[in-house]
């Protein structure tokens, strides 16, 4: 086919995609939150990932955006010019999207019968911004006592509760940073985004919870997470080890006994942070491979099958390395000799050898491995996903399964693509009311 030709087949169908709605699938039995209303005021990433988690439960998401602006992650770290980034895409499944200007005169008014509408109103503004618009939680409980308002912030009151937060900051604060990296080196943050997905988590928790109380009272409430909050709760393991570090040196880490201890809990490598040691050993390949190694734990309970897959079974009659108490001074030299054997091994080997054995391991994976894993695919683990102008990507599916509600993930709405719908059907506004709406720009 000629290039030109080509490229027209390809505008042609991916018009035809554009046609089908980004609304979410009704039909066949009720999903969990069928019939729950969200007025989604989110951005970004934390707020975005509860009110996901919410859609794919079934609730009907609409997500208000700036009127030809949208969630500024729709242009950040695009790969494709001019088409919303994997970043809006991957946090906004299922949901409708409909602009409006709270702030206008007309816009206040949509916003307030949207209020009178919805079930939930869900945020993350930097603290005052819903205020500033002119809607203060005493006004919304006027207008519907049975709104659930929740909210996501940085921190919660104190001395910092009037400032804004992102991922990392929320990490560094929340206790996770001074404990992850390597002993004697700086502070790291994780890639795994505890303080935004993990806070936006701990909010969809908070409002579902909310909903039930409100079968029982018919009363709405406030819902507020802070991300340190958040992240601190993630850490809850680390607390307990602050508080069991005055009594003595934390036996489980790789400092004891050869290193000293401060007054906080340290960093502590790839130690595993319960009561079993563990540790990530190279595996066959390591010198080309970034991402060849495994995560193997000497388990007490599995250690004699584990010295013996690793050719040690004089460990298991030497009273040197015969008991957990006898190991723990020398898990450093334990891990090396594991590794050894492990270098031999591909990190799929090794788990096909020591899982049998209920050696806890598993490989480290990338995420080109994760993309490629036929069995995440199986589970709508992670799922590819149409979208209109970018054509085929992958997603990461709702990781939640519920056996009488199943999920089907459906592309992000296009900036404003349901603003006449919702206007129409839950504002109640008629075709001329919408003109007007338009033109002042309200929506
Ligand atoms: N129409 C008109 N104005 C709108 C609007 C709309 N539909 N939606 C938002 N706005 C306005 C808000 O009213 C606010 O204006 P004012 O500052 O004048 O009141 C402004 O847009 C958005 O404010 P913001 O301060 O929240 O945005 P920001 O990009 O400067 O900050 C962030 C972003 C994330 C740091 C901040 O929102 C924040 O701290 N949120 C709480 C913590 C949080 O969720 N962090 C997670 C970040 S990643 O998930």
């Amino acid at each position: 086919m000629a290039k030109k030709a080509k490229k027209k087949a390809a505008t042609k169908k991916k018009k035809g995609a554009a046609k089908k709605s980004a609304r979410p699938p009704k039909g066949k039995g009720l999903l969990a939150l069928s019939g729950v209303k969200i007025l989604d005021m989110t951005h970004v990433q934390s707020g975005p990932t509860c009110t996901q988690l919410l859609a794919w439960f079934g609730a009907d998401v609409i997500k208000i955006e700036r009127p030809g602006v949208g969630d500024a992650t729709r242009g950040q770290l695009r790969d494709i010019p001019n088409v919303d980034s994997l970043y809006f895409t991957m946090l906004n499944h299922n949901k409708r999207s409909v602009t409006l200007n709270p702030k206008s005169p007309m816009g206040q008014k949509i916003f307030a019968r949207l209020i009178e509408e919805c079930d939930v109103m869900v945020e993350n503004f930097a603290p005052g911004a819903i205020d500033r618009m002119g809607f203060p939680w005493e006004k919304i409980q006027k207008i519907n006592p049975r709104m659930i308002y929740a909210s996501v912030k940085g921190f919660g009151p104190g001395p910092y509760e009037d400032c804004k937060v992102y991922e990392n900051v929320a990490q560094c604060t929340g206790g996770s940073a001074s404990t992850t990296g390597e002993i004697g080196s700086v502070p790291l943050v994780t890639g795994a985004q505890i303080g935004d997905s993990g806070t936006g988590l701990h909010l969809a928790l908070g409002i579902v919870t909310a909903l039930f109380q409100r079968e029982r009272t018919g009363k709405g409430q406030r819902v507020t997470c802070a991300m340190q909050d958040g992240v601190l709760n993630l850490c809850r393991v680390k607390l307990r080890d602050q508080q069991r570090l005055p009594h003595g040196p934390l036996k489980e880490y790789p400092q004891y006994p050869n290193k000293p201890f401060g007054k906080a809990v340290p960093r502590a490598g790839n130690a595993s942070g319960g009561g079993q040691p563990g540790w990530i050993v190279k595996c066959k390949g390591w010198e080309t491979d970034p991402d060849a190694y495994s995560y193997v734990i000497a388990q007490a309970a599995a250690f004699p099958g584990l010295a013996k897959a690793i050719g040690r079974e004089d460990w298991l009659t030497d009273p040197q390395w015969n008991t957990p108490e006898a190991r723990l001074p020398k898990l450093d030299k334990m891990f090396e000799i594991i590794e050894q054997w492990t270098m031999t091994k591909t990190k799929f080997e090794v788990m096909e050898i020591l899982n049998p054995l209920d050696v806890p391991c598993g490989p480290i994976l990338s995420m080109k491995e994760l993309a490629e894993e036929q069995s995440l695919r199986k589970t709508g683990t992670v799922v590819e996903v149409d979208h209109p102008k970018r054509g085929k990507y992958l997603s990461v599916g709702n990781p939640i399964k519920l056996s009488a509600s199943p999920t089907k993930v459906v592309r992000s709405p296009l900036l404003g693509e349901h603003t006449d719908e919702v206007l129409k059907a839950v504002v109640g506004l008629s075709k001329k009311e919408i003109e007007e709406a338009r033109k002042s720009g309200a929506v």
